[in-house]
This record gives structure tokens, sequence and C-alpha cells, in this order.
């Protein structure tokens, strides 16, 4: 390092009493701990400010049974050094020391991540110089579905489908077939709960395609890719054909959907 000048600063909250600056956590989001609600959001201390230094803060996310964690990485702006030895946030997988499943430090975009156990542990720490805005993550926790069916045909009148490695990330170069048929004088109604896939423009990559109908020439209800809000789709026939395709590159946590069986109204 080249000698010159150094400046350093801190960010200091006003003081206004003891029982507002205990409660400022921001907007609702949790600190250090233990959590074990289905959802909630974890920022630094003084998040937006500056986190001050000399931290360290140790949070861990505990989902109920059978279930796994989805942590999105919504901001993360800390200190950077090459190896992360100032300031740095790691997150594992579980709470094993060998389940580290990265530490981040400087700037890193949004994204997310999803555990394989029930846990997920996260430390921060910061040293003593030099702070940074810090970060925001928020978590829900995610069913592990063993009960959903994957690619092939399903005769029920209700059930579930789930992209392979559901709540991973689906394999590359997929192809899978999905055909719901249901009783006579009925209908399906398709409740698209996550749907999740690489996104581009035209989803051209990765993208699942759903007919009303039960064959791929059947009249398209639409071609999804990228992060989908839930929504629900009715058929007008007893079949709903689906289509998912992964390209060679690029995954995502993919879809979960369920459908139930509507019966056909008919006039008196
Ligand atoms: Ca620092
Ligand atoms: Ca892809």
């Amino acid at each position: 390092m080249d000698s010159g000048y150094k400046i350093e600063w801190t960010s200091v909250v006003p003081v206004v009493s003891a029982a507002t600056t205990q409660s400022s956590s921001t907007a609702g989001c949790e600190g250090c701990g233990e959590f074990n609600a289905t959802s909630g959001c974890i920022t630094s201390q003084d998040w937006p400010q500056n986190y001050p230094n000399n931290i360290d803060c140790s949070i861990t996310i505990h989902a109920s049974p059978n279930h796994t964690i989805r942590l999105a990485i919504v901001e993360l702006s800390l200190e950077y050094s090459v190896s992360c030895q100032y300031d740095y946030l790691e997150i594992r997988d579980g709470d094993a020391e060998d389940s580290l499943v990265d530490t981040y430090c400087g700037h890193v975009s949004p994204h997310q991540l999803i555990s394989s156990t029930q846990d997920v542990y996260i430390t921060f720490h910061s040293d003593v110089s030099w702070s940074a805005s810090g970060y925001k993550l928020e978590w829900t926790s995610v069913p592990i579905d063993t009960g959903c069916g994957v690619c092939g045909s399903f005769n029920a009148t209700s059930g579930c489908v789930i992209s392979e490695d559901w709540p991973q990330n689906y394999p590359n170069d997929i192809d899978c077939t999905i055909t719901i048929h249901t009783s006579a004088n009925h209908t399906i109604l398709l409740d698209i709960v996550e749907l999740n896939v690489e996104h581009s423009s035209t989803c051209q990559y990765d993208y699942l395609e759903i007919r009303d109908g039960g064959s791929d020439d059947s009249t398209l209800f639409d071609t999804y890719c990228g992060d989908v809000t839930p929504h629900q789709l009715s058929s007008t026939t007893q079949d709903i054909y689906i289509k998912f395709h992964s390209d060679v590159s690029w995954s995502a946590p993919g879809y979960r959907i369920e459908w139930t069986s509507v019966p056909v109204v008919t006039d008196q």
C-alpha cells in the first residue's frame, strides 16, 4: 500500500431514547439470534446506515420438519478484501463447520440460495475499521414435496407436480412432459404456486409451456420463464398438457404446481 492518508468515518444514529433504539430494527427485520418463523427478513445493525465496527453476529434460521429454507440476498455491501478476512458474511447450509455455502464481502448481486437441510446458519463479522451499508436477507421456508409427481401422466382428481430436484435448482438439458387428466364432467384448476426458471426475453432457453387440453398442439395458456407471480389457470377441458425444457446452462429452483378438479356446472 502507498503511504498517504486514510480517512475513516462511521455514521451514528442519534439516540432519541433507550426505548426507541431498542426497537429500531429496520422495518420489522430481525438482527441477530435464532428464528423459526416461516418467513422473515434480517438486516445488519443500523441498516441501511453503515454497520458498526467490531461486530460478531450469528443468525440461525430453523424451518419446520420437512421444510428447507429459501434465502434471498436482497442487498449485500461489506468492506471488500480479496479473501474477505476483514468484514464478512458466512452462510452455512446447516450448522456444521463443513457445510459452508459461501463467504461474502464487498458488493454482491441479489440472488437466492436454497438449503438442503432444515437450518441455515449465518455469521457476520466486522473488524476494527471501515464499514459499509451491510446486508438485507429474506427467508421463506419451502415444503419438501415428497408426494409430488415430476414428469409423466397423472390421472387423479388432485395432486401436485414439481421440477426435478425441487426446491434445489433443476438439472440442465431436461425435457419433461406432464399430462393431467381428470374425471368426466370436470375441468382442472391449476395453481402455479411457485415458478422460477432461467429468464430470457422470449423464454427460449428454459421454459414451461402450459396448454388447455391433452396434447402438444392444444391451445396454449402461456409459455413461462423468469420469476412468475403465483396464479391460477382454469382448463376448459378435462386435460392439461405441460412441457418443461431446460437448456445446457443456468438453472433455477423451477416450479411447484398443484391441481384440483372442478365439476362442470350444467344448466338445469
Ligand atoms: Ca471493517
Ligand atoms: Ca437454462
